[in-house]
């Protein structure tokens, strides 16, 4: 097994919290069991999230001081602008203050009551948005995405027969959208393929619907394309990721992940009357259109931050494949986990981990807070809890996907970190008869796995 040195050096240190088991039992009791709720003081490797967790470069800090602060008229505006113009290729360009309210934007300005929004997999925060517009999500994932053990090298893949199945059951002039998203999150951080998109974009074409990528995490799905599809291994990451965006029709973005910041998104878009009315949202809940939520520096560290996602292959080399150690680690000790490994994460999965816990009784959530306690680790519970309840029924809706995520910072943490949490992980995995489930003692009505707290059964 090979760890791909870090194509960098260490200049400025955090230092880190290392806590005994029985002080990780009391945090995680007063967290109610939700590692959303623990104090990141009391975490000693925060596998959380890679959102906003980013080690900024020696030049995004240099550039943090050349921020323009002006209200309007930003000279690091322009910049960003015209970076995103360069690197994703959009004609258009709206900025925000992270993803989600990209999301937002564009849920209300495409979507009307009665939509129908395909999508590869549902994302939590976009399908909330598109559901509050009056929208309704709809699964075109291929099925293989739902099966944590098949190896297929694509999973985030769009199946162009659901796609056709839908048309004929709602009619094309429902869709206003399919929302089509790069290294899929909730799949397992799943790459798509060049091949899939053209073929969308060819029968999208033909119904006159748009696609709108998700283009939080493309930079790593391009790594992706790189090594597995014919064609393109010689073909830069840059290269690919402008192909990626080129048969799409404009994009939403969370910049805390692949473009290397701590906050910050943006919409972007080639159709000039969808630009002028993003731009008439973006100073209703955002900020004036050349801000978005964010300030004049933290414009300027996004633009250095994306043309280094994309500047040569060896950082996202290092990126990609030191995620893919942490999971050949856990693979050659067994432990379940969804393969092939995403790019940025890897999701052990709870249903075999923890086969006797039903999930009514969320075995992810518990798996999360048994490896705090054991590790200092914190995951994300990506199962029953995150999936939340359908607005029809008001039944959990019991996900086929029932994972926990190990999520990896851009440029934080190092080999040794891995072998640690990985340590950790199998020694619980060789314990794992003494979990129990969990049940909720306080549930919020939306999005609820930020803020929920439990209790053990
Ligand atoms: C994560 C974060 C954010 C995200 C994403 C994709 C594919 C949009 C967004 C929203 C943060 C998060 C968000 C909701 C639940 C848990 C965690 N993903 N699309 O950790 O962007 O956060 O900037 O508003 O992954 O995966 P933003």
């Amino acid at each position: 097994m090979k760890y791909v040195p870090e194509p960098f050096r260490i200049k400025t240190v955090e230092p880190i919290k290392m806590t005994t088991r029985k002080y990780r039992e009391q945090a995680i009791k007063e967290a109610g069991y939700n590692t959303f709720l623990l104090r990141s003081e009391d975490v000693f490797i925060d596998l959380l999230t890679d959102s906003g967790t980013s080690a900024m470069s020696d030049a995004q800090w240099a550039a943090l001081q050349l921020g323009d602060e002006a209200y309007a008229g930003s000279k690091n505006f322009y910049d960003l602008e015209k970076t995103v113009q360069d690197v994703f290729g959009y004609k258009y360009f709206v900025p925000t203050h992270q993803g989600r309210a990209a999301e937002h934007i564009m849920s209300k300005l495409l979507i009307k009551e009665g939509s129908c929004i395909p999508g590869n997999m549902y994302f939590t925060t976009t399908r909330l948005h598109q559901e509050l517009a009056g929208g309704r999500f709809v699964d075109v994932i291929i099925d293989e995405a739902h099966d944590p053990s098949n190896p297929h090298p694509f999973k985030g893949n769009v199946d162009i027969n659901k796609m056709q199945k839908l048309v004929d059951e709602v009619g094309a002039d429902r869709i206003p959208y399919i929302s089509y998203e790069t290294c899929v999150n909730m799949a397992g951080g799943q790459p798509i393929s060049i091949a899939n998109l053209k073929e969308l974009r060819n029968f999208c074409d033909k119904y006159g619907i748009k696609i709108m990528l998700d283009n939080t995490r493309t930079v790593e799905n391009a790594y992706f394309i790189q090594q597995r599809e014919k064609g393109y291994a010689d073909k830069s990451v840059k290269d690919i990721v402008k192909e990626i965006c080129s048969y799409t029709d404009g994009c939403t973005c969370s910049s805390k992940k692949d473009c290397l910041v701590n906050i910050g998104g943006f919409l972007a878009m080639n159709d000039e009357d969808f630009f002028v009315e993003a731009k008439a949202q973006v100073v209703i809940y955002e900020g004036l259109h050349t801000y978005g939520g964010m300030s004049g520096r933290d414009m300027a560290a996004l633009a250095q931050g994306i043309r280094e996602a994309v500047a040569n292959d060896d950082y996202i080399k290092y990126r990609v494949e030191q995620t893919n150690y942490f999971g050949e680690l856990l693979t050659q000790a067994d432990v379940p986990h969804v393969i092939p490994h995403g790019g940025h994460a890897i999701f052990l999965d709870a249903k075999r981990f923890l086969p006797d816990i039903d999930q009514e009784q969320f075995p992810a959530l518990a798996l999360t807070a048994a490896i705090y306690v054991e590790t200092g680790v914190r995951a994300m519970e990506r199962g029953n809890v995150s999936a939340g309840r359908d607005p029809e029924t008001g039944e959990n809706r019991r996900p086929k996907l029932e994972l926990v995520r190990l999520t990896m910072p851009r440029r934080v943490y190092t080999q040794s970190h891995i072998d640690y949490a990985a340590e950790g992980i199998i020694k619980l995995y060789q314990n794992r008869d003494q979990l129990r489930g969990f049940r909720f003692v306080f549930e919020p009505k939306q999005l609820r796995f930020f803020q929920a707290r439990f209790e053990p059964v």
